[in-house]
């Protein structure tokens, strides 16, 4: 059990792109296990690698109630999208901001699981938007990146002010 440092906006670590996983292999799946330990621990819904500094294209999610649904994305892509949603989204980098963001409201898409074994399946709702999100996350996009610039800088003086307090 590892419950690892999570990156908060604005830092700079947060955009750079995630490599594709080559092989699931026992440091793969050991690096999923502290990524679970640490959605659990937030508590999250979602969790993407990049967001533990480790650049490699890796997701977690638990959208369940009872939160013992993990669904683990290795080198996750979408192959269709359709309608759109409007949700209130939160992420464990902006800690503390809730935002409207409209994606697309039901997804087909494809990765590989911790088995090391790829496969397809649909997402709709906030599951769907979830996956989004978190797949951003691997080509350094952040939720603050839908916003006006002026609620982004609003943001990054929050968060910076209450990390300098923090250290
Ligand atoms: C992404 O985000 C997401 O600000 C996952 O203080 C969120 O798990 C997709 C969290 C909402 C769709 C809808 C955020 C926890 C968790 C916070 C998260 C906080 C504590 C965010
Ligand atoms: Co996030």
């Amino acid at each position: 059990m590892a419950v690892l440092d999570i990156l908060e906006f604005p830092d700079a670590r947060l955009r750079k792109p995630a490599a594709a996983v080559k092989d699931v292999d026992g440091r793969t799946v050991a690096l999923i296990e502290d990524m679970l330990d640490t959605l659990y621990a937030a508590p999250g819904i979602g969790l993407a690698a990049s967001q533990v500094n480790i650049h490699r294209q890796l997701i977690v999610i638990d959208t369940s109630e009872e939160r013992n649904e993990p669904l683990v994305l290795i080198n996750p892509q979408i192959s269709a999208s359709e309608g759109e949603i409007e949700t209130s989204e939160g992420c464990l980098s902006v800690p503390g901001f809730y935002e409207p963001v409209t994606r697309a409201q039901k997804i087909q898409y494809s990765a590989v699981n911790r088995d090391g074994e790829p496969f397809s399946a649909d997402a709709e709702d906030l599951l769907a938007v979830c996956i989004q999100h978190e797949m951003d996350h691997l080509v350094g996009k952040l939720l603050v990146d839908y916003l006006t610039p002026v609620k982004r800088q609003l943001i990054r003086r929050k968060l910076l002010k209450l990390q300098k307090q923090r250290a």
